[in-house]
Formats: C-alpha cells, structure tokens, sequence
C-alpha cells in the first residue's frame, strides 16, 4: 500500500514538472521575437528591413535607429499591433546632465588655458600660445583676438593671479563670448491662417549629409512630446526608402507620425503634404527632416529653398534647424554660410560634441550667422539632445 501511495506521489510530481516545462515554453514563444526594431515600435505599417544599401557610404539607418528599449522585453504578451510608446526623459537641465561627456572631449581648452594664464610670467610668447590654443580650439580668429585683448587687459589690471581668480576671469570672458541675446528656444508658437484656422508650427532640418538630421529630427520629436506637443513628421528625404523608415521609426517610438513618399520622389511636395496633413489633424508641431546635401550643389540648394517656399504656401515656417557636425570645425562654417544664404537659418544645431569636436566652434558658428546654438547632440542616445545652456557649456570647458 505504502509503495502504491509513494508511486502516486512520484508521477503527481514528475507530471507537474513536465506540464510546468510546456506552459514555460510556450509563453517564450509567444513574447517578441527579440529586440527587434520593427516589431518594438509596432502599430505603424513596419518599415521594411532595409532592402539596398549599395550606394550608402552614408553612416545613417539601420546604425541610427534609436536603441532598443528596455521596456520592450518586460512586455512579452503585448498586441503585436499596439505601438510601445516611450516616455521621453524631459528637456530641462540635460545639458548640465550630459556635461560629463562634454566636459571629457572640452577640458583640454579650458585646462589648457588655465596653465597658461597661471605661468609667472605672461609673456608675449605665453600670449601668443594663449591665441593658439584658442584657434586650435576651433574659437575662430576674430573671437579669439578679441578674447586675448579682454584677458590681457583684465589681467593687468588684477594684482594678483591666484588660480580661483583666474579661473573665475577665464568663465567670465568665455560666457562674454559664448551667450547671446538671441532667444534658443525652438520656435514652437503656430500662426493662424487667413482664415482663421490654427496653423502648427513648422520646422525645417537641413544640413549636408550625414551630419545627423535624421536623428536629431528624432530626438526633438522627443522633446516635443515630453513637453505635451502633439508632432507630425514629413521624411522630404526621398533618396532613400531607409531614410523614412529610420524617421518612422524614431517617430513611432514617441506616438508621432511619419507623412512619407515615393522613394525618388519630389520632396517638397512631401513636405507641402505633411503640414497638411499637420494642419488637418491640427497638431502642435511639423517637424520636416530634409535630404543631406552638400553646399557646393547648387540644384540640391535650390531645391531646399524649393521646400522651404512649397510649406510657405500653407503655413509659415518658424525654425530652420541648421545641423552641424561639431567635429567639421571649420568647415563647418563654409556650410553654414551657404545654407544660411538659401533657407534663412533659424538657429544651429551643434551635434557630435560628445566626439573630438572642439567646443570653440560654438563661439565660431554663431559669429559667423549671427543665430544662436539651439540644441547640442551628445551622443547617439534617444535623448541626448540637449537645449543649449552657455553657462553650462562654459563650466563644462573650464572644469577638470
Ligand atoms: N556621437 C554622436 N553621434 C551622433 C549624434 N547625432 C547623430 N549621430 C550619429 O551620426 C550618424 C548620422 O546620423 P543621421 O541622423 O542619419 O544623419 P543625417 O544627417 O540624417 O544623414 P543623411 O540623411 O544621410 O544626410 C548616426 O550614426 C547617428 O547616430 C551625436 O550627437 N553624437
Ligand atoms: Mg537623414
């Protein structure tokens, strides 16, 4: 009896661990499939993994599609077709967050200086390594000149040189140079129409290629939908199908839709129906990322200010979101002009400064446009876009 008993008890057990295995099994395979881009962003007709690649020296796509989210693996049972929309960490002090990154590719100018200006003597040949160390920094010469004359002249006139009072001079200078008047905010204020409709506000990205439109394009979307703003998205890049799908992508993660078209098809006409299709749906804001392009052609820059006057038809377009690759230097500049010249740029994005870039080329750039650095990329992160700070921008030069 006792032996029936403890059988019964054995296969009770042994079953229950078999059923156990099963159910476990399949749940596996019912969760997603892995950390697979097109099926975490979901709702949206999902992009085609990308098909040609042949001409694509170009770093963008599949590269920088937004990081996987951690959140998608703690969700196995979701709907396949309800979208997994993120919460996008909010805009406010990321620079001072991000300073860090900033700081380690920065700190040689500000260290740099600092030694400098602390030696017994200041001579000319220290002056002179000042001005060096200035334009190597990307400052530009006419910034720099007049930084060394105002330093000069102030440490004259300061008895004493204790590094405290050096470093406090230096940040003051630097902020001199660095802050402006002009507003950093991205424009997102509509307008109203002639007949009285609310009209979204519009932005335009533009900037040659690979300097990282597309990306920003998606990192303010995030922004914008951290602080409540409702966006729609017009990919006006159109030599590519992966160029609007790496757009869709970054939209759909934050709820904000993508109005594409033909691959090769015109882009103004992309742009003209995406504020459309803003204006019917009356969203806060349409942000349209643009083809990179270089400077030097002119048919490519005639079509951006093609773009530019299609949306004009519908509602006026408040930012050009000129993009600079921070590590270009002053080549950047040269691009800058140009672009300026065409579409009537609205502010600067400064991305890369996470890299090798020098942060001179801050000073240099807004000189040179007379607009103001808006939004600073550091890092290929989903929020790594950071509203431009000059106060936290220079602490982050001139601290070790
Ligand atoms: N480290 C770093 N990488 C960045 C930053 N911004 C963009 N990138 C990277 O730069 C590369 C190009 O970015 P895209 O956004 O595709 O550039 P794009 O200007 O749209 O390129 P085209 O459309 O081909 O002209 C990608 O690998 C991005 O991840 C940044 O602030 N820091
Ligand atoms: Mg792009």
């Amino acid at each position: 009896m006792e032996i029936l008993i403890l059988a019964v008890v054995i296969a009770v057990v042994v079953l229950g661990t078999v059923s156990g295995l099963v159910i476990t099994g399949r749940r596996r395979k019912a969760g997603p499939p892995d950390e697979d881009v097109a099926t975490r962003t979901g709702g949206a007709p999902a992009p085609p993994a990308e098909p040609q690649e042949q001409d694509a020296p170009a770093p963008a796509d599949a590269t920088a599609a937004p990081p996987a989210a951690p959140e998608a693996a703690a969700t196995p049972v979701a709907e396949p077709e309800s979208p997994v929309v993120e919460t996008p960490a909010p805009a406010e002090g990321r620079l001072v967050r991000l300073r860090a990154r900033l700081a380690r590719s920065q700190s040689s100018l500000g260290k740099g200086l600092l030694t400098l200006l602390s030696r017994e003597n200041l001579d000319e040949e220290t002056w002179e390594e000042i001005e060096d160390t200035l334009l190597r920094a990307d400052v530009g010469v006419a910034p720099t000149q007049e930084l060394v004359e105002r330093l000069r002249e102030r440490v004259r006139v300061l008895g004493t040189r204790t590094p405290e009072e050096l470093r406090a001079l230096l940040r003051e200078e630097l902020l001199h140079l660095v802050a402006t008047d002009a507003d950093r905010t991205v424009n997102t204020a509509g307008g109203v129409s002639s007949t009285g409709d609310e009209l979204p506000a519009i932005a335009l990205v533009v900037g040659v290629n690979g300097t990282g439109k597309t990306t920003t394009t998606g990192k303010l979307a995030r922004v914008l939908v951290a602080d409540g703003k409702s966006v729609v998205l017009g990919a006006a890049d159109t030599f590519r199908a992966a160029a609007a799908d790496q757009l869709e992508t970054w939209g759909s993660r934050v709820g904000a839709r993508t109005v594409r078209g033909p691959e090769g098809g015109d882009p103004a006409s992309v742009a003209f129906q995406a504020v459309k299709e803003g204006i019917q749906e009356t969203a806060d804001v349409v942000l349209v990322d643009t083809a990179g392009r270089l400077h030097t052609k002119t048919g490519l820059m005639d079509e951006l200010g093609k773009v530019k006057r299609v949306v004009e038809k519908q509602a006026p377009v408040g930012e050009v979101l000129l993009v600079l690759d921070a590590t270009t230097g002053q080549n950047g500049l040269v691009q800058a002009r140009v672009f300026a010249e065409v579409v009537d740029v609205t502010g600067v994005v400064l991305t890369k400064l996470d890299g090798t870039a020098k942060g001179g080329i801050v000073i240099a750039v807004q000189r040179e446009l007379g607009v103001p650095v808006k939004l600073v990329g550091l890092g290929e992160g989903p929020d790594d876009l950071a509203p431009f700070e000059a106060e936290a921008f220079v602490d982050a030069l001139i601290d070790q």
